[in-house]
């Protein structure tokens, strides 16, 4: 059985670095440094961004391989996103906590990647906690669950291996398509 999973989310969100971090190997990444438009968009002082697509694997432990994939986070670069999402058995919407559109850049991210990879199931990870730790984490996930989308949705700095790999193990536990929509 194919197990393919993948990163998406806005620039900036933590991708690459959720998958550099719980890789069992050195990722594949398609980073370039970032143009002056784009760094008006993060405001984390990237220095740079995927314009293609990351690619890692992770041995689960029962011999099968997770194929772990990340997508550009730029909308101008979405055409990778079915590419990359074709045949998507789980899907990790990340979200940072400095975008002050986190709850419709969520949904919107849902909604498409829904359609992309119709047999996956979906979780929801904030990352940069502690960069801004007043924010409202009820509400965004109360909007997802009000929206239809029941998941799980989970603090997750994505520069720590083990916090990634229980969002990733949580993710697997349901590995049903949503059903509530
Ligand atoms: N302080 C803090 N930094 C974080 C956390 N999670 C991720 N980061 C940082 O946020 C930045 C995320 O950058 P990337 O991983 O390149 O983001 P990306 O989603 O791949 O972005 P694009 O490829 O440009 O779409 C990195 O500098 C991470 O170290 C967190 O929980 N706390
Ligand atoms: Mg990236």
């Amino acid at each position: 059985m194919a197990t393919k999973l993948v990163f998406v989310g806005e620039m900036g969100a933590g991708k690459t670095t959720a998958i550099r971090s719980v890789s069992d190997m050195e990722p594949i990444s398609t980073e370039m440094p970032i143009s002056d438009e784009d760094a008006l968009q993060v405001s984390q002082g990237k220095s740079h961004t995927t314009v293609a697509l990351d690619y890692s694997s992770i041995e689960l432990g029962d011999g099968q391989l997770l194929h772990v994939y990340g997508v550009p986070g730029q909308a101008y670069l979405d055409f990778m996103w079915p590419i990359v999402a074709e045949g998507a058995i789980g899907v990790v919407v990340l979200v940072s906590t400095l975008n002050p559109r986190a709850l419709p850049s969520t949904l919107a991210l849902l909604e498409r990647f829904r359609v992309l990879a119709p047999d996956a199931c979906f979780a929801v990870g904030v990352t940069c906690q502690d960069r801004h730790p007043t924010f409202a984490f009820a509400a965004l996930r109360d909007g997802l669950a009000a929206a239809g989308h029941r998941l799980p949705v989970m603090w997750v700095d994505a520069r720590e291996a083990m916090q990634v790999d229980f969002l990733v193990k949580a993710l697997l536990s349901c590995r049903y398509p949503e059903t509530s929509r």
